[in-house]
């Protein structure tokens, strides 16, 4: 059994002796060491929910998604929806992958519901 095995079990340790990776065997007590790798803890990749301008969806209903579902105060959800109706497309919000997948569906349903083409697209940070 390799040291890496051992790190993951103490039994093997113990019946090995302590030391064999930096750990400890006092008393009876194991204490084992981790690897930098082991204990470093890894933000998630993000992605930005992407709104897409069109003529047909009114900039209410857009301020509504950005409040309802962004979370955004009503000034910076009119502020980025004045954004998109100008420039095209804008950041409603950036995510974890399944958050992010969560939003957008959810954006294009309601608009779906409400016979409005509104589309909103993921796009890796
Ligand atoms: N361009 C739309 C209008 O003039 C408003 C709008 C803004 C639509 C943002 C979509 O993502 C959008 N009614």
């Amino acid at each position: 059994m390799d040291d890496d095995a051992k790190i993951l079990n103490p039994a093997a340790r113990m019946r090995d002796g302590a030391g064999s990776n930096g750990g400890g065997d006092q008393g009876g007590i194991v204490t084992e060491r981790r690897t930098r790798e082991q204990t470093r803890t890894k933000r998630p990749p993000l992605y930005k929910c992407i709104l897409l301008n069109d003529d047909y969806t009114p900039m209410e209903f857009v301020v509504e998604i950005l409040k309802s579902i962004f979370h955004k105060p009503h000034a910076e959800a009119t502020r980025i929806m004045l954004h998109v109706h100008q420039n095209g497309m804008g950041v409603a919000g950036i995510y974890p992958y399944e958050i992010a997948e969560t939003k957008i569906k959810t954006v294009e349903e309601l608009a779906r519901e409400n016979q409005f083409p509104l589309k909103c697209v993921m796009e890796k940070e």
